[in-house]
């Protein structure tokens, strides 16, 4: 059996794993196994090949299966997308190079005229009821090709075909671009501005007068920007791109073509956001992140609104106002912003145990991502897929990175929150910029109709609960590729509306309660939000399919419906819009008998509170397991009243005694007694530790000090990981370049003091007499270091730069000895991801490979840490 045939049939047999369920500990750790295993190192290696490649994921997973059996398999086929000209070109241009929309450009030159001319007229038009666009109105002051082009792509739209490549919502959106360069100012009403700078006024000193209506407009215009912020998730960061499936596999299943078309490439808006701080608050609290997906498919918007966490606070949703009033700032005194770490939270909590679960995550490093393109995202609720011939299949979706899952760790992620709030935000941007496009791999957990109870302690229905992917494998299905910057934040990222309701035939809703309230919130919520109910004509919301329907009127409507029939049915208007039925690719309700008494009631399937957070608990590794105690710890620390803490250290024991033993003694609670005792059972793909990513140094930022008087070979050393894809920064101690031992000058990048090490994944201290002398000497170079190696950063330390090593006191120094005086031992672990050259040697390919394998490897938890000064 081929791997690909192996995939599809993982595809094609959505069933529990039985005799699995109850070893989940004992398939998990053949997986870890094969996760390590030799075939899975080397494609991972060959994986590290330009992001144009086919998904290294994939590649990983193909190869691992030659060898592990157990493990998830790939198919090796790469998914043969039909390409446009812009990727073509840019494919052309080199794997870093970035796919510019052919229109992007077009819609620019379009210049002043380009919200009213023909490209907007066109596409406005375009939309479903009109294919041609005379070409007289397309304005003078586009070229004809410009012309041809809009009238090009607004019939592709008003076609809703793909374009070659998925590059249609880009050439939706380019008829609402609206270029600013070789213009002029103008009012809102078109009018010329003689003058912006001076108010109307009688004489220079005199009164300003009303009648100055430009000055009015302009301020009204200001006073009116803001919108109501998100109330929960304002924070975010947006990026557009595209999926694909990698096969048909999934077809059995559902009968969403964007799932099954392993040649449509259906363009993607994806939004990343943090829960509890408002819209300009740090990137980087212990929090939930957001991870909503919309997916601009050829049957209409599908919202994938999900978290980088795959279970929930609560189980209905009547209790979201409760869970987000209480973990939002107070309401006496708007403190603390961010942050969860306070009384009213922990008192919810405490009180409402179904939120056991999630808040061990909270409390886990998943709270605090490295980046938004290492971290998972998950559905969370278990949806339905439902198949052309009726079949429905319960489903769970979970995104997976390809460059792995990595956090920050809590005292650098506070720190981060000073020195750089949009560090989250900034590192999204600047990786699509440099053509490093985050990729992500979409998996399903399939689960067949009949086996909806075959669960012994799982209700597929309750949102506080996982399905282990030992008992039901993740099957990977497509890959999520984000390779586009918004254009304008306010118009793209903030406007857009994600609507749990958004969805697509083949895939359907189930009884979950949770998801049932959410059906409801999202509509609403953009009503207030966005100011009224044509909030889906914004362009970042509109979907490719065409929309036709009686629906009128109210603010903001931005179309011109034609005709004289508003009603269904009339004849007056030849019938239409016709209903297409369930005949014409129509959504259908998935029928379903429904029967019950009507009650405020919760199932008792959903009763469990705490077994899966002790799933979750003993999956993690020894590290894992410390940050989540530091954490617990911190937060309860600042929570002021005692009997909260005490029924928090209670709860705890009901998932691991050990667990509560430990928080208690950093709070100040006494130890409990002995609790229930701790089920055992493990799931390994809990773990970070097992998700290390395939994509190596790709985009991990290297720190490089240098001061005057450096070693050339510092260069060998940046180029090297340059070339392997790493974004490397010189730093001197000021800006400016510094000079070099043999002669000439080195640039730098950033002075020292103007950065952190906080902000970097691993630090390269340069080599040569003078400079690390004055290295030695400088304060913030020797925390730098410090503070790197306190974090379980990798440290690249060339030559006498060692000598820096020392002045920070951190433990490898003894390994160091070798320069003076006896050796000794370092203390255990003091080694770990620190890779030194020795003086007078050239960073040769040995040295640059444990340097590369460090970095990539993230972090270095194993090392004495406690006694750093940092
Ligand atoms: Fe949300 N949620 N939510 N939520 N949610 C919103 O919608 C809500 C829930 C999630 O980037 C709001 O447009 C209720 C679960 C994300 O724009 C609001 C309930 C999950 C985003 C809302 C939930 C989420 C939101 C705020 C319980 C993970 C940001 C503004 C029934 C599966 C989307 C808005 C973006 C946003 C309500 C529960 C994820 C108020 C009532 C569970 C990622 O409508």
């Amino acid at each position: 059996m081929t791997a690909r045939q192996r995939r599809s049939t993982d595809a094609n047999e959505p069933t529990v794993k039985k005799a699995a369920k109850k070893t989940a500990h004992k398939a998990g750790a053949e997986k870890a196994a094969a996760k390590g295993s030799p075939a899975k190192k080397t494609a991972a290696k060959r994986a590290a090949s330009p992001p144009a490649a086919p998904s290294r994921a994939r590649a990983a997973k193909t190869a691992a299966s030659a060898t592990a059996p157990a493990a998830k398999t790939a198919p090796a086929r790469r998914p043969t997308a039909k390409k446009g000209a812009a990727q073509v070109a840019a494919a052309k241009a080199g794997p870093g190079a970035k796919a510019v929309p052919a229109g992007k450009g077009t819609a620019a030159k379009a210049g002043p005229r380009a919200r009213t001319v023909p490209a907007k007229k066109a596409a406005t038009k375009a939309g479903p009821r009109s294919t041609t666009v005379p070409a007289k109105k397309a304005g003078s002051r586009l070229a004809p090709a410009a012309v041809a082009e809009a009238l090009a792509r607004a019939q592709r739209i008003a076609a809703a075909q793909p374009a070659p490549g998925g590059d249609t919502k880009v050439a939706q959106l380019d008829t609402h671009r609206m270029a600013k360069l070789d213009t002029e100012l103008t009012t809102d009403q078109g009018i010329r501005v003689e003058d912006t700078d001076n108010w109307l006024r009688a004489g220079p000193r005199g009164p300003a007068l009303l009648e100055d209506f430009h000055g009015r407009e302009k301020i009204m215009r200001f006073d009116h920007e803001r919108i109501p912020e998100r109330v929960v998730h304002a924070r975010g960061s947006g990026a557009h791109g595209y999926f694909q499936p990698y096969d048909t596999s999934l077809a059995r299943h559902t009968a969403a073509r964007f799932l099954t078309d392993p040649d449509t490439r259906t363009p993607v808006f994806v939004r990343f956001s943090t829960v509890q701080g408002s819209r300009g608050s740090t990137d980087t609290p212990r929090d939930v992140r957001g991870f909503a997906v919309k997916f601009y498919s050829d049957q209409g918007n599908f919202d994938l609104v999900g978290n980088n966490m795959p279970v929930f606070f609560i189980q209905d949703g009547i209790k979201f106002p409760d869970v987000i009033h209480a973990v939002k700032p107070e309401p006496h005194n708007e403190i603390p912003q961010a942050a969860s770490a306070h009384d009213t939270f922990w008192d919810f909590v405490t009180l409402q145990p179904e939120t056991m679960h999630h808040v061990i995550w909270l409390m886990s490093d998943r709270a605090l991502p490295r980046s938004f393109r290492t971290m998972q995202g998950f559905g969370v609720h278990t949806f339905r897929l439902v198949a052309a011939d009726g079949t429905r299949t319960f489903v769970k979706f979970h995104w997976t990175p390809v460059a792995g899952v990595h956090s920050l760790v809590w005292d650098e992620a506070q720190k981060i929150s000073g020195k750089d709030p949009d560090f989250n935000r900034r590192d999204l941007w600047d990786s699509i910029e440099a053509g490093v496009y985050p990729e992500y791999e979409l998996g399903v957990q399939l689960i067949a109709e009949h086996d909806e109870f075959a669960f012994d302690d799982i209700d597929l229905l309750d949102s506080t609960k996982l399905i282990p992917e030992e008992v039901v494998p993740v099957v990977p299905v497509g890959r999520m590729v984000l390779d586009r910057n918004p254009d304008n934040f306010f118009a793209e990222t903030e406007q857009v509306a994600f609507c749990v309701q958004n969805i697509v035939p083949g895939i359907d809703f189930t009884d979950d309660p949770l998801l049932q309230s959410r059906l409801f919130s999202y509509l609403d919520t953009q009503l207030t939000r966005l100011g009224g109910p044509n909030f889906a004509q914004i362009p970042i919301n509109r979907p490719l399919a065409p929309v036709r329907n009686h629906q009128q009127d109210g603010f903001h409507q931005d179309d011109i419906p034609l005709g004289q029939a508003n009603y269904h049915p009339n004849s007056l208007g030849g019938g239409c819009p016709v209903v297409p039925g369930a005949g014409g690719g129509a959504f259908v309700h998935t029928p379903e008998h429904v029967d019950g008494i009507k009650e405020r009631k919760r199932s008792e399937t959903f009763s469990d509170h705490y077994s899966q957070a002790t799933l979750f608990w003993n999956s993690m590794a020894a590290w894992e397991k410390e940050h989540i105690v530091a954490a617990y710890r911190f937060e309860l620390g600042k929570v002021t009243h005692p009997h909260i803490r005490e029924r928090m250290v209670e709860h705890l024991n009901h998932i691991d005694h050990q667990l509560a033993v430990a928080v208690a003694a950093g709070i100040g609670v006494a130890s409990p007694a002995a609790g229930p005792p701790n089920h055992g059972r493990m799931s390994p793909a809990l773990s970070q530790a097992g998700l290390p990513g395939s994509t190596g140094v790709v985009g991990r930022k290297v720190a490089v000090l240098v001061a005057d008087g450096v070693d050339p070979g510092v260069e060998t050393v940046r180029e090297a990981l340059t070339l392997d894809g790493a974004v490397v920064e010189v730093l001197g101690l000021v800006d400016g370049p510094v000079t070099v031992s043999t002669g000439g000058a080195l640039p730098v990048d950033r002075a020292m003091n103007t950065v952190a090490s906080v902000l970097y994944d691993a630090v390269v201290v340069a080599d040569g007499d003078a400079a690390v002398d004055l290295l030695v000497n400088d304060g913030c170079a020797v925390h730098f270091v410090a503070e790197a190696y306190k974090h379980g950063k990798a440290l690249g330390v060339l030559g006498v730069g060692d000598r820096l090593v020392r002045a920070a006191r951190l433990p490898v120094h003894e390994a160091s000895d070798r320069l003076a005086g006896p050796p000794s031992k370092p203390a255990a672990g003091a080694l770990d991801g620190v890779v030194f050259l020795a003086p007078g040697k050239v960073a040769d390919g040995r040295f640059l490979s444990d340097l590369s394998a460090a970095i990539a490897a993230h972090r270095h938890f194993d090392r004495p840490v406690e006694g750093i000064a940092a």
